[in-house]
């Protein structure tokens, strides 16, 4: 067998997937593309971000409208600020390797810790028969993120359990079959890693909930959300103040603004002591709109360009010379294929 060994790279390298499974909203903004963007613009890191079409099928999905959403999301991260000449932008079925390393991924897990894990019981839950793609769904995930060798891994804290499995699944494998991943950790923003929906702040806010009026989506116009925020639910005290725990509506609100704003939470509350949430909520859907304006014009311009196709054939060229070599390792280290000469 081949000597095995992990090549180390200079710069923090970053790897993160959104879904194209429906309109992003500022939950994803404030807790993925935000984030996203700065990392981007710090010179130690190398960063590799992917629009992961693989895993958007665990759930039945239209062929038109996810070629679609494949497009609209590219679009997005670019109008976002991501940048491809900084980072690596492509599309996951377009590098075969995530597939394969997801196979070896599936047979390195159990059923038992599969099973344990929210999204899927969440994503199950109340369907008459459970996809098998949504069980293994966080096997195809560690994939991803091991097929690059990443450092870190910049997510909202819903995906928490994903990334300990991942780095279970990599120790395990290591532990057995000696070296071949490197471990990656999670990244999360303090303030905005988890936004609440606008209509219950005791859930996420989230692309598939049924009432539209619990997001603000990145597209919506501004009266939308300004209608949004000005139905959200607060509570009866009246006072602008940080408390997840007694105060989850407006605390979410505040979340939403501190971030956007740059404003810090202390100073939000001084800012509006003795005033009403009717002002605070009319500041804030000017925050938003201010926020999200140039994000959809930049989205209009760039949707429309038939650069998007040349972007994504240089990002998955890009991605699949990281990610084929770190695959070969893999299979030499389960005595797979033909091995290396
Ligand atoms: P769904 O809500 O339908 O499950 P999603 O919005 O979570 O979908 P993804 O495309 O998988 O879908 O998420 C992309 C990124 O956005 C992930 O990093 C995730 O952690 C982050 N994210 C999603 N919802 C929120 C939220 N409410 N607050 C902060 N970050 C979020
Ligand atoms: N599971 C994630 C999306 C995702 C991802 C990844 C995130 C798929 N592969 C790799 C980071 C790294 C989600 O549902 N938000």
């Amino acid at each position: 067998m081949a000597e095995i060994t992990i090549p180390k790279h200079d710069k923090n390298r970053i790897f993160s997937g959104i879904q194209p499974s429906g309109d992003l909203h500022l939950g994803n903004y404030l807790g993925a593309l935000h984030q996203f963007v700065d990392l981007q613009n710090d010179d130690q890191n190398e960063c590799i971000y992917c629009v992961v079409d693989m895993h958007a099928i665990t759930v039945p999905q239209d062929p038109k409208m996810l070629r679609k959403r494949i497009y609209d999301l590219t679009a997005l991260y670019l109008a976002c600020g991501v940048d491809p000449k900084k980072s690596i932008l492509f599309v996951q079925s377009e590098v075969p390797a995530h597939a394969e390393l997801g196979w070896i991924m599936t047979c390195s897990s159990y059923t038992g810790e599969l099973s344990r894990m929210t999204q899927f019981k969440s994503k199950s839950q109340g369907r008459e028969s459970v996809p098998s793609g949504l069980f293994v769904y966080p096997t195809l995930m560690a994939a991803d993120i091991l097929l690059y060798d990443a450092d870190e891994v910049p997510v909202g804290t819903d995906q928490t359990q994903h990334i300990e499995l991942t780095r279970d699944l990599a120790n395990r494998i290591n532990n057995t079959r000696g070296e071949t991943f490197i471990l990656p950790k999670g990244r999360y923003l303090k303030e905005g890693a988890r936004i609440m929906a606008l209509d219950d702040p005791s859930k996420k806010m989230s692309k598939s909930a049924p009432n539209p009026m619990s997001r603000i989506s990145l597209m919506d116009d501004e009266k939308t959300v300004k209608k949004a925020i000005m139905r959200a639910t607060t509570d009866s005290d009246g006072e602008i103040r940080f408390d997840p725990e007694n105060k989850p509506g407006v605390s979410n609100l505040m979340n939403i603004y501190s971030v956007l704003s740059g404003e810090s939470l202390d100073s939000l509350e001084s800012m509006y002591r003795g005033k009403g949430y009717g002002d605070f909520k009319k500041d804030l859907v000017s925050v938003v709109n201010g926020a999200l304006q140039p994000i959809r014009t930049r989205f209009e311009e760039i949707r429309e360009s038939s650069e998007l196709i040349d972007i994504l054939e240089d990002g998955a060229e890009k991605a699949s010379a990281i990610a084929n070599p770190v695959l070969a390792r893999v299979k030499e280290r389960f005595g797979m294929g033909l091995g290396t000469k």
